[in-house]
């Protein structure tokens, strides 16, 4: 069977196995980042029963850390992605289609690959942008697609295993490159070598560039350069950026009327504001590390809660739920297991950079612990109930 006659052909020079082995070097370094602080930020925001008696607590801007590195390689994937597929995408038009059922499995693992890892960024993105237009739970689809990124990409490796090998190192053909070689005198491979270069760079300077311009939402150092990114870490009350606003989550004055913590145990407890005030204090310097990639350290002051879960009679802290008052929207609920209940960094906090917090901030009170994704620093906190 012969190549059909309106077949597309393609002679770009860069359409070959060495410049995909290294552009996807580069985009298999992101990915690999991307997936195992992915895992982290999985496991310490919704962590398997086994494990969430044994999160470590330390270091506390750990979150802060891995949740800005995910955002950053997540990003950076973008233009490296759309350089391989580019680079690659003339593989699609192969003729005849499919020559073995290897060969028709290994093309379906690369269609699963390539969209899975597309939808993967896109809603990345969004997320970080907070648009959820779609109808489903961010968390698990992100979280199921990673693994079939993950799964679709062994296979794709071991596949191309004795391709990329062959193209790991630049063909010895065209030794090192003068920085100014002519391409007329020097040949078609020092001139496809010196094309590779300049896709190089320009993909380079794509990855440098939109990080230089996102990153400062999590690394302080940049922040002034964060031209494009959807939060700037300074902008909010307090010197701190907002998710969900007071109003959003209909947190009303009338709401808070005769408001009081009530703390569990087997000595349960309620205490009024001023009574909290009246307790020892404790001042932390902690990050909130939002998963949508910004975080922001901040000073806090407050109760410690292995302060409030002893007076309960449990000195050796406890599972506890924290449940807030608000009234509308999601993270009204978070939990916390042993290891934060019995950390001295962990508060309820009632003070943010020495001012009473702000209504936004969870006045009267909320929770902030180290190495703890934003989301759950529950704010408005009403109740902290016993697990058992
Ligand atoms: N009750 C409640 N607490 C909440 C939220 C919320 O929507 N409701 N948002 C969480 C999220 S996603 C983040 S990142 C932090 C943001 O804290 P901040 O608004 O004080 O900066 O609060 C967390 N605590
Ligand atoms: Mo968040």
């Amino acid at each position: 069977m012969g190549i059909p006659l309106h077949w597309p052909r393609f002679r770009g020079r860069l359409h070959d196995p060495r410049t995909a082995t290294v552009i996807g070097r580069l985009l298999g370094l992101a990915v690999l980042v991307c997936f195992v602080t992915g895992v982290i930020s999985h496991c310490l925001q919704e962590p398997p029963s086994w494990l969430s008696a044994h999160l470590p607590t330390r270091p506390s801007w750990g979150y802060r850390f891995s949740q800005g590195l995910h955002v950053i390689s997540g990003t950076a994937a973008v233009p490296l992605l759309l350089t391989k597929l580019w680079t690659v995408y003339p593989r699609l038009f192969v003729w005849p289609p499919v020559t073995s059922p290897v060969h028709a499995a290994e093309r379906l693992s690369i269609a699963a690959l390539v969209s899975a890892t597309l939808l993967e960024l896109f809603l990345g993105l969004l997320n970080t942008v907070q648009w959820y237009v779609w109808p489903f739970s961010f968390r698990q689809v992100h979280w199921a697609l990673a693994w079939v990124i993950v799964g679709s990409l062994l296979i794709h490796l071991a596949v191309k295993a004795p391709l990329i090998a062959r193209h790991w190192r630049r063909p010895t053909a065209v030794p090192r490159l003068p920085r100014t070689a002519a391409p007329s005198t020097t040949g078609g491979a020092y001139a496809k070598e010196m094309d590779r270069r300049s896709l190089l760079r320009g993909v380079t300077t794509a990855v440098g560039a939109v990080t230089l311009v996102t990153a400062g939402q999590s690394v302080t150092l940049l922040k002034d350069a964060d031209l494009l990114a959807p939060r700037d870490p300074d902008v909010g009350p307090q010197g701190l950026p907002v998710n969900r606003t007071a109003r959003a989550a209909g947190v009303t004055a009338d709401l808070l009327e005769g408001w009081k913590l009530f703390v569990d145990g087997p000595e349960a407890f309620s205490l009024t504001l001023d009574e909290l005030n009246a307790m020892p204090q404790h001042r932390v310097e902690l990050p909130i590390a939002c998963v949508e990639g910004w975080s922001k350290s901040a000073h806090w002051e407050g109760v410690r809660i292995k302060d409030l879960l002893a007076r309960a009679g449990l000195p050796n802290g406890a599972h506890l739920r924290i449940v807030s008052l608000q009234r509308h929207g999601g993270y009204g609920v978070s939990e916390m297991d042993l290891p934060y209940t019995r950390d001295d960094l962990t508060l309820v906090a009632l003070r943010l950079n020495d001012e009473v917090l702000a209504p936004d901030h969870g006045y009267p009170a909320r929770i902030i612990a180290p190495n703890r994704p934003g989301v759950l620093q529950t704010k408005w906190v009403s109740k902290l109930e016993v697990l058992t």
